[in-house]
């Protein structure tokens, strides 16, 4: 085998349903360079159109989840006076516009540190499991930036105005008893457990109502920059369309008979 062919900076894998996309730069701690962007985007962009994906995994191979962009590269790229603006538009957005709003779940696997970019990842995801040693950092401050990744979309959805300004001002690593303390992740385990226990959740909800699922996401990121009147009026039609659906239909049958629903995401 050769040496010279670079490993992926990203890996996709599909089975059972369950995409697991995975940050693969270990030894540069799964920082962002364009490579890795790039492949990134694409791979969350094939996750959202395929539907034989019904649940995404995020993830980041070794010590840390993501410390966002890299910094190495981006030193280069101030120094040859390209914007950032480039990489937030062709990168940043789209990545993350995908996993908001794919119509079905995101869990993110979260065994080590998360920073800018990828804490932003992370908190685009429905649900996070993540190891006791793991941390959340808004590093950008810290690099006199602003957000971007969404997190000032999520990161004040997860933990409320004050909180996401006071962390976003005064980065530092947040661990993961705080984490959880905060609201920011949904369950702690022991870090030889994240990526099993995350795994058996994204399979688990792979074989759940997608649409419904869907449905979830959208009534609820909907509502919560809506009026009363509107929201109302937004799960009606989302609800009319999974009443439409087989699942739904074969769930109250399998209700009624006493029987445990199966669900095919359709
Ligand atoms: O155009 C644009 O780029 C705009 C887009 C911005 C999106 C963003 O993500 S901005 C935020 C970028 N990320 C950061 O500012 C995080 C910087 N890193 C840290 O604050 C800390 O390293 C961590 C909190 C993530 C982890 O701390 P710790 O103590 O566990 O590790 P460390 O010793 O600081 O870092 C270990 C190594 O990783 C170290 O290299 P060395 O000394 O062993 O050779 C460090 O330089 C390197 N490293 C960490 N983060 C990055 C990085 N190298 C390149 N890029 C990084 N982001």
């Amino acid at each position: 085998m050769s040496t010279d062919i670079p490993q992926a900076p990203v890996r996709y894998e599909l089975a059972d349903g369950v995409a697991t996309i995975t940050l693969a730069r270990p030894d540069a701690l799964n920082a962002l360079d364009a490579a890795t962007k790039e492949a990134l985007r694409d791979a969350v962009q094939q996750a959202a159109a395929d539907p034989q994906v019904r649940c995404v995994l995020l993830t980041g191979e070794g010590r840390a989840f993501c410390v966002g962009q890299d910094l190495k590269e981006h030193a280069q790229n101030l120094e040859n006076g390209i914007p950032i603006d480039d990489t937030v538009t062709k990168h940043y957005n789209p990545i993350v516009q995908a996993l908001l709003t794919m119509a079905k779940p995101v869990v993110a696997a979260v065994g080590g540190v998360a920073a800018g970019a990828g804490a932003g990842f992370a908190f685009a995801a429905d649900l996070r499991v993540v190891g006791e040693s793991a941390g959340f950092n808004l590093a950008f401050a810290g690099i006199g930036l602003g957000p971007d990744s969404g997190s000032s979309w999520t990161l004040p959805r997860l933990v409320g105005t004050a909180k996401a300004i006071e962390l976003l001002m005064r980065p530092s690593t947040i661990d993961a008893a705080t984490a959880l303390d905060l609201g920011l992740v949904t369950k702690v385990v022991p870090d030889d457990q994240v990526l099993a226990e995350a795994r058996a959740l994204a399979t688990e909800l792979a074989q759940g109502p997608t649409m419904a699922y869907a449905a979830i996401r959208q009534a609820v990121y909907y509502s919560a920059s809506h009026e009363i009147p509107d929201s109302l009026e937004r799960e009606s039609e989302l609800q009319a369309q999974c009443g439409a659906t087989e699942d739904h239909q074969g769930a109250v049958r399998a209700f009624l008979g006493k029987q445990q629903p199966e669900f095919h995401g359709r």
